[in-house]
């Protein structure tokens, strides 16, 4: 028996976990308890890393169809595939005929992290989608209209701060988003403890919700009157600092007194104005919010004004506030300060604007099945399942079929992959190295940590850096390392503030570790990197070496303050009131007037359940049904609906069938039915999954409501009725 090492690459809060391997198999996992930086947290779903491992429907193997069926082949045989069907394809119709879809995973993998964005510029397409659209995206716009980079997203500082606010988030169950946090539940007690306050916003009495000094349930997809409400508070009060842009952002507070959004919100008006005081008051204090309020109709707004308060109440940037994480692999200092522009193109079908360089994953249906010139012929899909992680997903898996060529890079035949001509199945998690470029960026403590493979690859298996590195060679004719390599390589050694400056970059080249192209790439960034070795410059700086040495990470300390470095606006400051932001004002501003009664329907993430793909693991879906609708008992009752009988929800987009959960945990009003269900397809390879099926949320989800801002699909506050089935 052996033990290794590896990150855990299930969520956001990246545990450290320490792998029992007994015969060349992962056998167990359990929490590393010397990580730097989880100190021995792990989950169920970490705890079920060696399920992953074995579980026998994952792919072993590249499979092409073959009539009816699938024939397994070798590499070699299905990049030619690959490359016969994608050059097909951009012979006969043109790049834009080319379309990917890039899924959440790929911020897990350290392939994802190198290799995706790369990839999807090769295909040479504007038809570019991923799993951001139904996320975070009015996150990136917001920052990348305050800050001038879209990725320049401040967390709150979570084991200093003595005040949070949190709205949309349960990362008592998700593990934080958009927050690296590992042991988010032992952070929030520790908060608490030290005398802290926590406040949590939320349709449901989540179990994060349960944790807080004070629970507030809201109306769904309003907080973005809540915080207005703020906002005014703390102008009319006296309590807002004064940045440059607050009379512009004051004035367009004035028609959000609490009074006037309480109603919307259903948060009553001396609540809010309590908020508003206790930010003020606080040694330090940092508003959070989450995927509740940015897969809201106006989530960009909202993500702007949770940064607007914490600027307002002077929380940005400072310790115990909401601050900017310095990844290892990024370099300190100022960058260049091209800004932010959205809309740079649009989409063919429905006119949507880009945002941040992709189109709404929500309109790749109408891309692919709306004929003329430029209709999406061919899709690449890495890590992905939009047909149950979209709305209007089921029609996506109607037109999929229609396709002229489609591949996938992913471990299962599932909803979406099973449409397919070739699929190419990356190894498991055990036999991949891991760094997350990703998630340095959302770190509440700077750390560094690599994962070597903790078991070499077997037979047949490709590490997916290596796939999808062929990938972009099929599609650009182009290595996919070298240029990229050259190009940090000519910029850092013509950069006066770099440590290489004036060196030659074929010797810098030379003189990189790693066995493959993307630890070579790893090394780079990491000597080139804020507290990077720089080729001998800081001898005691971080190296792919120096992470190998250190196989349970190395602490780089608490956030630092990084205004202004951080800022890439034009001006060099922060954008207080970006006019977009202050046009989309206006569409608030009416929305008090109509407002909806009604129920409406809301997602629940669960603790031992990722999405759409983990419901395959024995150990995570052992146990009673848990794809329920909740429902409170008010309206339960008037609706005529039991406990653990079956109603039907309708919406205006579909209806589904579903068991009834009677608890008060949920506000009236609201329901909510959890997504990523609705297993067990014709033609899907998942055994486990398909005898606990459930429905898809995304059936009921309407794939026309978007954040007009960021693109951005609305999940929650969909209108529903339901009745008993
Ligand atoms: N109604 C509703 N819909 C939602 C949400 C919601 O809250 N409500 N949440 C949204 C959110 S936040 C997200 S991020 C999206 C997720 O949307 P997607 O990313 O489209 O869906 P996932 O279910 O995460 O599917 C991940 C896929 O990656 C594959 N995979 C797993 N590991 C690997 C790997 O190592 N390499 C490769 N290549 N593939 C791998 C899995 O088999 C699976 O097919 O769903 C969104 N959809
Ligand atoms: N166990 C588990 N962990 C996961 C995932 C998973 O599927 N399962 N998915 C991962 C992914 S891809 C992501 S993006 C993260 C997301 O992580 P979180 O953002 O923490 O996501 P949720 O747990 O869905 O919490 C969202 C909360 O918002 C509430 N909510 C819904 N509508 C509204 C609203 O209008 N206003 C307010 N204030 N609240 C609202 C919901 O009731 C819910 O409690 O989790 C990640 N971690
Ligand atoms: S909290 Fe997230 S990272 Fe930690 S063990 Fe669970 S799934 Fe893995
Ligand atoms: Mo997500």
């Amino acid at each position: 028996m052996t033990t290794a090492y590896r990150i855990c690459p299930f969520c956001e809060a990246t545990c450290g976990l320490e792998l029992t391997i007994i015969d060349g198999r992962v056998t167990g996992a359990r929490g590393d308890r010397d990580d730097v930086f989880s100190h021995g947290f792990i989950c169920p779903k970490g705890a079920t890393f060696d399920e992953l491992e074995d579980d026998p429907d994952r792919l072993r193997a590249p499979v092409v169809r073959a009539g009816d069926g699938w024939r397994e082949v070798g590499w070699d045989e299905a990049f030619a595939a690959v490359e016969r069907g994608l050059t097909g394809v951009a012979a006969r119709h043109g790049r834009q005929a080319l379309a990917i879809y890039l899924g959440n995973p790929n911020v897990h993998t350290l392939a994802g992290g190198l290799y995706s964005s790369g990839l999807a510029k090769a295909l040479g397409t504007t038809n570019i989608y991923s799993a951001s659209t139904v996320d975070q995206m009015p996150k990136h716009v917001s920052s990348g209209l305050l800050f001038g980079d879209p990725m320049a997203i401040p967390v709150p500082d979570l084991d200093r701060t003595a005040y949070l606010l949190m709205l949309g988030a349960n990362p008592v169950e998700s593990g934080g988003s958009l927050c690296t946090a590992p042991d988010f539940p032992g952070k929030l007690k520790a908060l608490r403890k030290r005398g802290g306050t926590l406040v949590v916003v939320d349709p449901r009495r989540t179990r994060t919700a349960r944790l807080a000094d004070r629970h507030l349930g809201i109306r769904p997809g309003t907080d973005a009157y809540l915080l207005f409400g703020v906002v005014h508070t703390l102008f009319t009060e006296g309590l807002a600092a004064r940045p440059e842009g607050a009379d512009d952002v004051e004035r367009l507070s004035a028609g959000f007194a609490p009074e006037r959004v309480a109603e919307v919100c259903g948060v009553a008006a001396p609540e809010i104005r309590r908020l508003a005081r206790e930010l003020a008051a606080a040694p330090s204090a940092a508003v959070y919010a989450r995927i509740g309020t940015s897969t809201a109709e106006f989530g960009t707004l909202t993500s702007w004004l949770v940064d607007v308060v914490n600027i307002l109440t002077g929380n940005l940037d400072r310790p115990g506030g909401a601050m900017f994480p310095l990844a290892p692999h990024r370099p300190a200092g100022p960058r260049p300060r091209r800004g932010f522009r959205l809309g740079r193109w649009h989409s063919r079908v429905r006119g949507l604007p880009e945002v941040n360089g992709e189109l709404p994953a929500t309109t790749l249906v109408d891309e692919i099945a709306t004929p003329g010139e430029g209709q999406v012929r061919a899709l690449v899909t890495v890590a992905g399942n939009p047909v149950l992680s979209t709305p209007g997903g089921d029609r996506l898996g109607e037109v999929l079929g229609d396709l002229e060529f489609m591949v996938s890079v992913d471990p299962y035949l599932n909803e979406t992959t099973r449409h397919a001509h070739v699929i190419l199945p990356p190894p498991p998690p055990g036999r991949s190295g891991h760094y997350d470029i990703a998630f340095g960026d959302l770190a509440v403590r700077n750390t560094a940590r690599y994962s070597p493979p903790a078991l070499p690859l077997r037979d047949g298996e490709l590490d997916e850096c290596v796939i999808l590195a062929r990938l972009t060679r099929i599609a650009s004719g182009q290595d996919a390392d070298e240029p990229v390599m050259a190009r940090l390589l000519g910029a850092a050694t013509a950069d006066p503030a770099s440590p290489v400056h004036g060196k030659d970059p074929a010797d810098l080249l030379g003189r990189l570790t790693g066995e493959t192209p993307a630890l070579r790439r790893l090394d780079l960034m990491l000597r080139l990197g804020a507290y990077g070795d720089g080729f001998g410059a800081n001898p005691s700086g971080l190296s792919l070496e120096a992470l190998l040495d250190a196989p349970h990470g190395i602490d780089l300390g608490p956030l630092r303050s990084r205004l202004p470095d951080v800022l890439r606006t034009p001006s060099g400051r922060i954008e207080l009131c970006p006019p977009p932001i202050a046009e989309d004002v206006t569409r608030l501003s009416a929305g008090i007037e109509e407002r909806r009664t009604g129920l409406v329907l809301i997602g629940r993430r669960q603790l031992r359940s990722n999405n759409s793909w983990m419901h395959n693991l024995p150990g995570l879906v052992r146990g009673s049904n848990r794809c329920t609708l909740q429902i409170h008992p008010e309206d339960a009752d008037r609706l005529g609906l039991a406990h653990a009988g079956t109603g039907e929800v309708i919406s205006e987009n579909g209806s589904v069938e579903v068991e009834i959960e009677v608890t008060d945990e949920i506000m009236p009003g609201v329901v909510s039915l959890p997504h990523g269900w609705g297993h067990g397809r014709p033609g899907t390879r998942a055994s486990v999954a398909a005898s606990h099926a459930g429905v898809s949320a995304n059936t009921l989800t309407d794939p026309r409501a978007l954040d007009p801002l960021s693109g951005n699909a609305v999940l929650n506050g969909i209108p529903v009725r339901v009745r008993p089935a």
